[in-house]
C-alpha cells in the first residue's frame, strides 16, 4: 500500500476567492511535491474546492445565485490561480463531482450499517463561517473560537458518528506515532483537546439543502466537513479501483492550516477507524499569515490575491518569498517591504547576477561553448565538496518541511559561487593567454555550480530553474532529471552550447 507519495492541501471552500493564505499551503505542498518528484518518486499531489455546505450556500444566495451555479463560477478562479502560481497539481478535486458524492455515500453508508451512526437531535452552538458546532464551554465572548465571529444557536435533527467509541484509539495512535501530526506544539493541543473528553459528532444537517443526501435518509445532507475529509479519498478511487486507491492510499502528507488541524487529527483518524482504513501518514499543521499585521480579512479590505503580486514580481519570486520569509510551522506576518527586500537582495543580487555573470562571462571569453576545464585546485575542490553537503542538508530540512531552511541551504552554494568567481577573478587572467587552461577551468566550474544550483532550486522556483539549467547548456530536460545522480559534478558537457537569456529578476526601486 501507499507506493505513491501522496501530498494533499486542504480542500478551499468556494465562498470566495483565492488569496495569499490559501496559496501558502498550496505553493509548499508543491515544492514537496516537486522535491519528491526530483528524487525520484512517483508522486500524487491533490488540491480542490469544498463546495458544499452553509457558507458557500449563503454566499451564492447573497447574489441570488443557486449554489452549483455559483461554486462552477468560482472553480475557475482556484484554477487559475493555480495556473499562475506554476502549481503541479496531479488532480483538482471538488466536492460536487459525482466521483466525489458517491464515494461519500458509499462511505457514510458503511459506518451506519456498522452501527457508528445514529439519530439524534443537536442542540447547541453553530459556527457557519468555519463550519463547526461548538460547545457552549469553547464559545470566547460570545463568538466562535476560531474566527471571532457571532455563533449561531442550532437544534435540529442530525445523525451522529460515535465519535466518542474512537476517541482513545486516535489518542493512542498520536501518543505512539510523534511524526503523525506536527508540529510538536500542536500536537500537544490536539492531545489536551482528546483528553479533556469527546462527545459524538454531528454528521448531517437539516436546515437547508445543500450538501450530499444521505442515502439511509434523504431529508438529511452531510455535514460538510464529514463531507470534505472524504475528497482525501475520493479522488483516488476509494470503492471504485482499489488497485489504484491501496497504490496510494495512505497520504503522506495532509498539508492544513492550524485552524483546520483538529477535523484532520481527529474526526478524520476517527472516520478511517470506523471504515478500517490505514491512517494517512503525517498531517502538517502550519501557521497563519497576517498582512501587514493584521488579519485578513474582506472588511479590512486587505485581502491579497496571488495575481496582484505574481503581475508584480513574477510567480517564482512570489514561491520563493513565501517559503524563504516564513516558519512554516508558526504564524507569519506578510509585508511588502520584505516582499522587495528579499527579491532585490536575494534574487536579483544574489541569484540573478551570479547566473548573469557566469554566463555573460562564457560568451564574452569563449563565445558561449562550454569549455573542457583541466585540473583543479584547493578552490575548486572546495566548492566541489561543499554540495553533498548542502544536498543533504537540503533532504533533512525538506523532510522537516523547514522550507525557510531549506533555501537558506541552497543559499549556501549561491554564496559559495558568488564567492568563488569573487576570489577566482576570471576578468583578470581573460586577456593572458598563458592562463587559458586556469580560465577554462574557472569558467566550467563556475556553469557546472550554476547547473547544480539550478536542481536544487527547482522545487521552488520551477521556471528559474528550468532557465538556468537549459542556459548551462543542458539539453536534457530538468523535469528528468533526478537527484541525487544529477546534481553529481561534471554532468556538464564542454563543447555545449549556453545561452545568456533576459535577466532573471531585474531590480526593482526601493
Ligand atoms: O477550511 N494563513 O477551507 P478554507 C495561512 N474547506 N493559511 C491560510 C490562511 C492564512 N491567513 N487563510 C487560509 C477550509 N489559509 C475547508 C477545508 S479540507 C478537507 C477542508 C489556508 O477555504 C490554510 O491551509 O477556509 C487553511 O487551513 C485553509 O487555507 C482554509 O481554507
Amino acid at each position: 500500500m501507499g507506493e505513491v507519495f501522496y501530498v494533499t492541501t486542504p480542500i478551499y471552500y468556494v465562498n470566495d476567492m483565492p488569496h495569499i493564505g490559501t496559496a501558502y499551503t498550496t505553493v509548499a505542498a508543491d515544492a514537496v511535491a516537486r522535491y519528491q518528484r526530483l528524487k525520484g518518486r512517483r508522486v500524487f499531489f491533490l488540491t480542490g474546492t469544498d463546495e458544499h455546505g452553509q457558507k458557500v450556500a449563503q454566499a451564492a444566495a447573497e447574489r441570488n445565485q443557486n449554489p452549483q451555479d455559483w461554486a462552477d463560477s468560482m472553480v475557475p478562479h482556484f484554477k487559475e490561480t493555480w495556473r499562475i502560481l506554476n502549481i503541479s497539481n496531479d488532480d483538482f478535486i471538488r466536492t460536487t463531482d459525482n466521483r466525489h458524492t458517491k464515494v461519500a455515500q458509499v462511505f457514510i453508508q458503511k459506518l451506519k450499517d456498522k452501527g457508528d451512526i445514529y439519530l439524534g437531535t443537536y442542540e447547541g452552538w453553530y459556527c457557519v463561517y468555519d463550519e463547526s458546532f461548538l460547545l457552549s464551554s469553547q464559545i470566547v465572548d460570545g463568538g466562535c473560537p476560531e474566527c471571532r465571529r457571532p455563533v449561531e444557536w442550532v437544534k435540529e435533527e442530525n445523525y451522529f458518528f460515535r465519535l466518542s467509541k474512537y476517541a482513545d484509539r486516535v489518542l493512542k495512535h498520536i501518543e505512539e506515532n510523534p511524526d503523525f501530526v506536527q508540529p510538536e506544539s500542536r500536537r500537544n493541543e490536539v492531545i489536551s483537546f482528546i483528553k479533556s473528553g469527546l462527545s459524538d459528532q454531528s454528521i448531517s444537517r437539516t436546515s437547508f439543502t445543500w450538501g450530499i443526501p444521505l442515502p439511509f435518509d434523504a431529508r438529511h445532507v452531510m455535514y460538510v466537513w464529514f463531507d470534505a475529509l472524504l475528497n482525501y479519498i475520493s479522488a483516488i478511487d476509494f470503492g471504485s479501483n482499489m488497485k489504484r486507491f491501496e497504490e496510494i492510499w495512505p497520504a503522506d502528507l495532509h498539508l492544513v492550516g492550524k485552524e483546520i488541524l483538529r477535523f484532520h487529527a481527529i474526526i478524520w483518524p476517527a472516520m478511517l477507524f470506523a471504515a478500517e482504513l490505514p491512517l494517512p501518514k503525517r498531517i502538517f499543521a502550519h501557521g497563519w499569515l497576517t498582512v501587514e499585521g493584521q488579519k485578513m480579512s474582506k472588511s479590512l479590505g486587505n485581502v491579497i490575491a496571488p495575481k496582484e503580486l505574481v503581475d508584480e514580481y513574477g510567480a517564482d519570486a512570489y514561491r520563493y518569498y513565501f517559503l524563504r520569509e516564513f516558519s512554516f510551522g508558526i504564524d507569519g506576518n506578510f509585508s511588502r517591504r520584505t516582499l522587495l527586500g528579499r527579491y532585490n537582495a536575494e534574487l536579483a543580487n544574489d541569484l540573478g547576477n551570479l547566473s548573469s555573470r557566469v554566463l555573460t562571462m562564457v560568451m564574452k571569453y569563449r563565445d558561449g561553448i562550454v569549455p573542457e576545464p583541466k585540473a583543479s585546485g584547493a578552490e575548486e575542490n572546495r566548492l566541489r565538496e561543499i554540495i553533498p553537503e548542502i544536498l543533504a542538508k537540503l533532504d533533512v530540512k525538506m523532510a522537516a518541511l523547514a522550507f525557510n531552511e531549506a533555501l537558506s541551504a541552497v543559499w549556501d552554494l549561491v554564496h559559495a559561487l558568488n564567492r568563488y568567481v569573487d576570489v577566482s577573478a576570471p576578468w583578470s587572467i581573460a586577456s593572458d593567454p598563458s592562463k587559458k587552461k586556469e580560465l577554462d577551468t574557472i569558467l566550467y566550474t563556475s556553469l557546472e555550480g550554476l547547473r547544480i544550483l539550478a536542481l536544487l532550486i527547482y522545487p521552488f522556483m520551477p521556471e528559474t530553474g528550468r532557465k538556468i539549467w537549459e542556459r548551462t547548456g543542458m539539453s536534457e530536460k530538468i523535469t528528468q532529471a533526478r537527484i541525487p545522480e544529477a546534481a553529481n559534478w561534471g554532468a556538464l558537457r564542454p563543447g555545449s552550447k549556453i545561452v545568456t537569456g533576459e535577466p532573471l529578476f531585474p531590480r526593482k526601486p526601493e
